[in-house]
């Protein structure tokens, strides 16, 4: 893998993403593609795929076992139902694996993709997110990314200060219906 240093201290890899978004099914894509937007706010470009832990097993290891030396500093892994692709992923890289639960057509309330996910045996393990929550994980690799980079560090804190705007924005609102707010007199 070939890195240099910017002048802001930014670990640049020369060719190829990242962040790598890999789900198991196409018909993941309209939950994880969220991964992808949130990650593109904050000018990260991840490449996306498919590998299903059952159907391309080998598949599956190779994307894991060569991610690392392609350049790929995190990994994101949807997966639905009986969803063994993120932990799979894990145990084949060194890498820090987001998985994200999707509640799919197999699913049978969604707690069969959380818990497939999220219960990992000691010593490999994956951070979980929410049902269906691609795009918690795609900020949660940009904090990661953030660590030893000062321009997705900056838009980073921007993204927090919206966040801010939105809910003072909604404060305003909400008080001027008529509820008492002394907190905010
Ligand atoms: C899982 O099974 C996939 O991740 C998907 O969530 C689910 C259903 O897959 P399809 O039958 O729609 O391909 O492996």
């Amino acid at each position: 893998m070939s890195e240099q240093q910017t002048t802001n201290n930014k670990p640049q890899t020369l060719n190829g993403p990242l962040v790598g978004i890999v789900m198991g099914s196409e018909s993941d894509l309209d939950i994880m593609k969220g991964a992808a937007e949130m990650l593109r706010q904050f000018e990260v470009e991840p490449e996306l795929t498919i590998v299903s832990a059952h159907r391309t097993p080998e598949r599956l290891r190779d994307y894991a076992k060569k991610a690392k030396e392609r350049g790929i500093k995190v990994i994101i892994a949807g997966a639905g139902g009986a969803a063994h692709l993120p932990g799979m992923v894990a145990a084949n890289t060194i890498l820090p694996v987001i998985g994200v639960p999707v509640k799919s057509s197999n699913s049978i309330d969604g707690w069969d993709s959380v818990l497939s996910i999220l219960q990992m045996p000691y010593g490999v393990p994956v951070a979980t997110v929410a049902l269906n929550g691609a795009k918690n994980a795609g900020i949660l690799a940009a904090q990661i990314l953030a660590l030893h980079d000062t321009s997705i560090a900056d838009k980073l804190e921007a993204y927090k200060e919206y966040q801010d705007d939105i809910v003072m924005e909604s404060v305003k609102n909400v008080r001027s219906m008529g509820f008492r707010n002394e907190f905010d007199r």
